[in-house]
């Protein structure tokens, strides 16, 4: 079928093609204008969102009231550094740790480097408090993590992708199998670990949601042995799944939160560890910081950014629609034998398309969805995530479910 992309749209791609590094294998759609749950392409073709920036947009696209916060922020005071105090960290880090539970926060930009201050936090905290010997702190991951692209975190990822020709790796991690509770006992006895790091849903590894109980599980087994529990909501966090963190649908309350993306809407950059006076403290004034960590702008976005959550009960809507569109998706799998079944929580699943990882359907289906009006992306090879903004309403869940549902019946394998 001859590609519905114009000449406007591959003059975009051949500009990215021959300037830009080649770290991306994108959709070949180019947009141009994002509102609410729909985005446009340079031909005026609309779409629905069904990926949301990998759950950064949950707020919708360009919501007018983080647009005005970030363009009014701007216009009074964008950076001071921390090199000096301004008006609008101190609000902000009250917010949050407010609307979180926690002491203390430390303000990054993107959600590796959160991650990587959490690392930075679990060590200092293991020596200075913990007593684990110098230079032998271990972090406890689990296999098929995401936490970001840095040499530091890439060394606990069991991802070839993410790994291969980019060491020497950083040691000090051990990782364990995912969702098996035995080998998280046993690991968390070393003295010497200082944390117990995780996604509650593993989003890149394909929305892998763990058994009911793992979560209160790592929080009990991380108490008993002294150990932190790092909690990974970049993607999961905000409302995505139905509640503010995924980590309250088993009630656990992470000592160290890690947060990214949709805490700031989409808008701008910010992410974020929230953690207790023990912990936070050990970090001393020059040991740690960044020069766009918590500057106004970021601050003024997410306080918005986290105040819509609320205001528009997002995640509640989050919670309502995903049961409907599970439900649709399991509907569509009785009628098909090309997906094989739907996972997830509130608006983060994903469909198992019954073929090989390394077979293009998942892919093919994904370029279907395209020119029916709907934009998502397979994850690895065979799974295709379904993330749509939180703001999306029932009668629109309905109408992508519909497009859904009539490319995966009327589709073709190549
Ligand atoms: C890419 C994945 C999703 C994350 C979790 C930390 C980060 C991410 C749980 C790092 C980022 C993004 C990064 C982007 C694609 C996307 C992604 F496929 F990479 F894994 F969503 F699943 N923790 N995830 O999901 O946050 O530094 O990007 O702000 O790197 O391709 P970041």
């Amino acid at each position: 079928m001859i590609d519905q992309q114009t000449t406007t749209a591959k003059h975009f791609m051949e500009m990215e093609d021959k300037y830009g590094a080649h770290n991306y294998h994108p959709l070949p759609v180019v947009l141009s204008k994002g509102e609410g749950v729909y985005v446009w392409d340079v031909d005026g073709k609309k779409y629905f969102d069904f990926l949301s920036a990998y759950s950064a947009v949950n707020q919708g696209h360009s919501h007018p009231r983080i647009v005005k916060a970030l363009t009014e922020q701007a216009q009074k005071l964008a950076l001071t550094s921390r090199a000096f105090y301004n008006d609008m960290l101190g609000k902000c880090e009250k917010y949050m740790c407010e609307y979180f539970n926690y002491d203390k926060v430390l303000m990054m930009n993107t959600g590796a480097e959160a991650n990587e201050t959490a690392i930075k936090l679990a060590r200092k905290w293991g020596y200075t408090v913990k007593g684990i010997p110098s230079n032998k702190a271990v972090i406890v991951a689990v296999a098929h993590n995401f936490h970001g692209r840095t040499t530091t975190i890439i060394s606990a990822s069991t991802d070839p992708l993410s790994t291969t020709g980019f060491g020497p790796y950083m040691p000090g991690f051990q990782v364990i199998p995912y969702n098996d509770v035995e080998a998280m006992e046993e690991a968390l006895a070393n003295p010497n670990v200082c944390g117990l790091w995780m996604e509650p849903i593993q989003g890149e590894a394909g929305v892998m949601v763990p058994e009911h109980g793992y979560l209160k599980k790592a929080e009990e087994l991380c108490k008993k042995h002294n150990v932190i529990l790092m909690m990974d909501e970049v993607q999961t966090g905000v409302g995505r799944t139905g509640k503010m963190l995924a980590s309250h649908h088993e009630d656990v309350h992470p000592q160290m939160l890690i947060l990214g993306k949709a805490v700031s809407g989409g808008l701008y950059p910010v992410s974020a560890v929230l953690t207790s006076d023990e912990i936070m403290l050990t970090i001393k004034p020059g040991e740690h910081g960044s020069t766009y960590g918590g500057n106004p702008i970021a601050c003024a976005v997410t306080m918005e950014a986290l105040q819509i959550i609320l205001d528009e009960k997002l995640m509640e809507n989050a919670q309502k629609l995903g049961e409907i569109f599970r439900a649709r998706m399991n509907t569509m799998i009785e009628k098909t034998d090309l997906v094989n079944s739907v996972r997830g929580k509130g608006l983060l699943n994903a469909i198992l398309v019954n073929d090989t990882e390394d077979s293009s359907t998942a892919w093919d289906m994904c370029m279907k969805l395209r020119d029916n009006g709907l934009l998502a992306k397979p994850t690895h090879g065979n799974i295709i995530r379904f993330a749509p903004p939180l703001v999306m309403n029932e009668e629109e869940l309905h109408a992508c479910c519909d497009i859904i549902e009539k490319t995966i019946l009327n589709f073709v394998a190549e």
